[in-house]
């Protein structure tokens, strides 16, 4: 992006959620003058400087951005809920204004190594797996990115010596430009996030972003069972490391009946039994084998990596066992936001299940979720704006219209679990879909659940 001196620079920071917060903070230590700004009319100024520090000089402005203070502006930095094609953003590209989302912002002013992840679905597990991993191997370590830690919180603590590993989104690589990691990966590409990009063709473009500043010298792990990622590896310009669930390959790691096993240097090994580890589902043995060899490229002794594979426990709100209640077993994947994810979700299921489906609408279709059901939901519980679309496909499949229950209300779809749920039974919230609408992220929607789930007599 060839900016070297940011002082006195105007920026304009769109977004006052995480992302905006820590883009500000890193623009005022680096001596530039941002003016955040939100579009969201409902926010009142004094809100939001209360989630800035105390003394921190920072303009705010909220609804609409007066014409002389946009003029004024030399760069853009978006947060990644802002789509980048919309007419607000055209005006500033038309005018040659540099615009340069959080994680690139975060990106030039770090130091050391990056890892960075992305794909439709894992890509939290396998984020905070390669986390613990360089955690427990490296002395600095920061993880941040789309998990929910922007980047730029942490970008000016890192050193050389520094290891980030940053989860990222396609909204975030719309934004990037330098970023480049050394060792990258994609851990596979469904459709997700279409009324965001148009096109799968862009929604994959956009992912493949995550390595196109990387050269011979940096690696890009990829799923070799995924076509997208597979053909990418054909013309990624990093040195290809493949990992895969149903092929045995010549160099990289694979499944091989029940185990592990990585060809590496001329050699192949079995490295681990996946009931050595403790999370569920065909999904995590991918994340686990691209966790594995992000880590070897990382230089991490295999032995190290294996150790903190074998103790690392799921993610919350990713098929999270919460409880046993009543002999009902209870599931949290609230991070199941779209069909894809849903679908690891209800094959990760080994007992009859009460699913909780349904949210805001991202334009997905839920056939191959339903398809994925295979005779094991005994009652589809549905909320939010997609309900009747979902009903619709459901009934389709053939799903038994008296099996399907509309809920009103989050709680309401809640209580119908529980009515519904009998002893041997797993009830599983796994939506298909974003819980944007009904609550501020997948988070709240999860821990929602959980604490209905507690609150139930033992
Ligand atoms: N806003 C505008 N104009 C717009 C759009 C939004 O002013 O056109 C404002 C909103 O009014 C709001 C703020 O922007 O006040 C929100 O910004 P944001 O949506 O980018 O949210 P952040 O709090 O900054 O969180 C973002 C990521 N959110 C999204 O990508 C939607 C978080 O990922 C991420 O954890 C965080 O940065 C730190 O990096 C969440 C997510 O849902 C988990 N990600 C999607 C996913 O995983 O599917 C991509």
């Amino acid at each position: 992006m060839g900016i070297r001196d940011w002082s006195g620079k105007r920026v304009l920071v769109i977004g006052t959620g995480l992302s905006g917060i820590g883009a500000v903070k890193l623009l005022c230590a680096a001596g530039a003058c941002p003016v955040l700004f939100d579009g969201n009319g409902k926010l009142s100024e004094d809100e939001v400087r209360r989630k800035l520090p105390e003394g921190l000089q920072a303009d705010i402005v909220i609804g609409d951005l007066p014409g002389s203070v946009a003029e004024a502006v030399e760069v853009v930095v978006p947060s990644p809920g802002v789509p980048v094609d919309s007419e607000f953003m055209e005006g500033f590209r038309k005018r040659g204004i540099p615009i340069l989302g959080e994680v690139e912002l975060g990106y030039l002013f770090s130091k050391g190594k990056l890892v960075a992840i992305t794909g439709t679905n894992g890509k939290t597990t396998t984020t905070s797996l390669v986390g613990q991993i360089m955690e427990e191997y490296y002395g600095s370590v920061f993880v941040v990115g789309n998990i929910g830690k922007p980047y730029t919180e942490s970008a000016l603590s890192a050193s050389e010596e520094s290891v980030t590993v940053a989860e990222i989104s396609s909204f975030q690589l719309e934004t990037t430009d330098c970023f480049r990691p050394q060792v990258s990966a994609i851990l596979n590409i469904t459709p997700d996030h279409l009324n965001r990009h148009h096109t799968m063709e862009n929604y994959v473009h956009v992912k493949e972003r995550i390595a196109a500043r990387q050269t011979g010298d940096e690696v890009c792990v990829l799923n070799y069972e995924d076509g997208y990622t597979r053909d990418f590896g054909t013309r990624c310009p990093a040195r290809v490391v493949y990992f895969s669930s149903g092929h045995e390959l010549e160099e990289g790691l694979y499944l091989k009946g029940e185990d592990i096993w990585r060809a590496w240097e001329g050699k192949k090994e079995r490295l681990m039994n996946i009931h050595e580890m403790n999370l569920v589902g065909m999904c995590n043995v991918e994340n686990v084998m691209a966790a594995i060899a992000i880590s070897m490229c990382m230089q991490v002794p295999v032995d190290r990596i294996l150790d903190t594979v074998r103790r690392f426990k799921a993610v919350e709100h990713r098929i999270e066992f919460v409880a046993s209640k009543g002999g009902v077993d209870y599931y949290n994947d609230s991070k199941g936001t779209n069909p894809d994810a849903a679908i690891q979700g209800i094959r990760a299921m080994a007992k009859p299940t009460v699913l909780i489906g349904g949210g805001y609408d991202k334009g997905s279709d839920y056939d191959e979720w339903i398809e994925a059901f295979g005779g094991k939901v005994k009652y589809l519980v549905l909320v939010g704006q997609t309900a009747d679309k979902i009903d619709a496909c459901a009934r389709k499949h053939g799903m038994d219209g008296e099996k399907i229950f509309r809920a009103g209300s989050f709680a309401e779809a809640l209580q119908a679990c529980t009515e519904h749920a009998s002893e041997g039974d797993a009830v599983l919230l796994s939506p298909a879909c974003a819980s944007w609408g009904m609550f501020a992220n997948y988070e709240e929607r999860g821990r929602v659940f959980k604490e209905y789930v507690n609150s139930l007599p033992d």
